[in-house]
């Protein structure tokens, strides 16, 4: 069957399974010495995660009709950097969490350097297998795939919102506040997987605002929701410790908004995002069902 006309339920299995196996590829042995080390990376990668990322870098690559090659080089990069944060979040210096995707933390399995060091390795190796040659792809638009996942990651994404966060225990933040962490921290690695698969292939700079504004709404939406989750879902469910953010006196969303406001901006986030993928019409399908089901998951 034709990977367009799949049912979401098909499509996500099969794009799982596909970035599933190109990470086992790029993962380095654990036959090859050092072996606990190489062990530790390839626990907290290949444990269990939903692959949201991964996901979205093959939704936004058929709409730009990237080759397959790229986008599962650029799928396991944005999951490599996905999966180093979370080794790192729950380290004890962190969030000191030892639940994550239904089973212990790395540095429960292993140990706080290996965890460490294992995350660290994740990080390089997603900028290693993105700087290899790709079929298909000039040197500037590579090196434009490599500058947009170091910027999500760093300081002015991921890391930064991290710092923001962890600043922010046992403070008050306004919403405006709330969203500038969250668009860091949550948002800027969605809003890498969207581009990086968008880029891949072909596509007018027009069509790249639309997906721009697309990713920093569902970017935002995605993390309401783990707020949302974190509230009303039980640990077993989610896979990592439940109410850890009242338990920890983080600002989220339900503790600035309350619980049926952020369901209501949650909800206006999606239609807003939606609403930016209109110029793709139909084209954009499998995009707009991965919206709804960020929206609608239950872990
Ligand atoms: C350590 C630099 C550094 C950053 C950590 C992303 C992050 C920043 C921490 C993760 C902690 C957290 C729970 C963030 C909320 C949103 C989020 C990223 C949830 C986890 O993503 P999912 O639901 O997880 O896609 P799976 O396990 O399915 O991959």
């Amino acid at each position: 069957m034709h990977p367009a006309t799949l049912s979401l339920p098909s499509w996500m299995a099969a794009q799982q399974h596909q970035v599933e196996q190109a990470l086992l590829r790029v993962l380095p042995s654990e036959q090859k010495h050092p072996q606990r080390f190489h062990a530790a990376m390839r626990y907290a990668v290949l444990n269990g995660g939903k692959r949201v990322r991964p996901l979205l870098v093959y939704a936004a690559g058929e709409l730009s009709q990237a080759p397959t090659e790229v986008l599962d080089i650029a799928a396991c990069a944005v999951e490599l950097i996905h999966s180093y944060s979370l080794v790192h979040d729950d380290l004890p210096c962190m969030d000191n969490d030892v639940l994550r995707r239904g089973k212990p933390t790395c540095h429960i399995a292993f140990d706080e350097a290996t965890a460490l060091l294992a995350g660290d390795a994740l990080q390089t190796l997603a900028f290693e297998i993105l700087s290899q040659p790709l079929p298909n792809l000039t040197a500037t638009t590579q090196l434009l795939l490599l500058k947009e996942l170091s910027h999500a990651s760093g300081a002015g994404g991921m890391a930064g919102g991290q710092a923001i966060d962890l600043a922010a225990v046992g403070k008050q933040l306004n919403q405006a506040e709330l969203e500038q962490m969250h668009c860091l921290k949550t948002g800027a690695l969605i809003r890498a997987a969207i581009l990086l698969g968008a880029h891949a292939g072909q596509i007018e700079a027009e069509h790249i605002a639309a997906l721009e504004r697309f990713a920093g709404r569902m970017g935002l939406a995605f993390q309401v929701v783990d707020d949302i989750l974190d509230c009303e879902a039980d640990s077993q469910t989610l896979g990592k410790t439940a109410g850890k953010d009242a338990a920890q006196d983080k600002p989220t969303y339900v503790s600035i908004m309350g619980l049926a406001a952020a369901k209501a901006f949650a909800a206006d986030l999606h239609q807003d995002a939606r609403a930016a993928l209109t110029p793709f019409g139909d084209d954009a399908k499998r995009l707009l069902q991965l919206a709804d089901y960020i929206i609608t998951r239950s872990f």
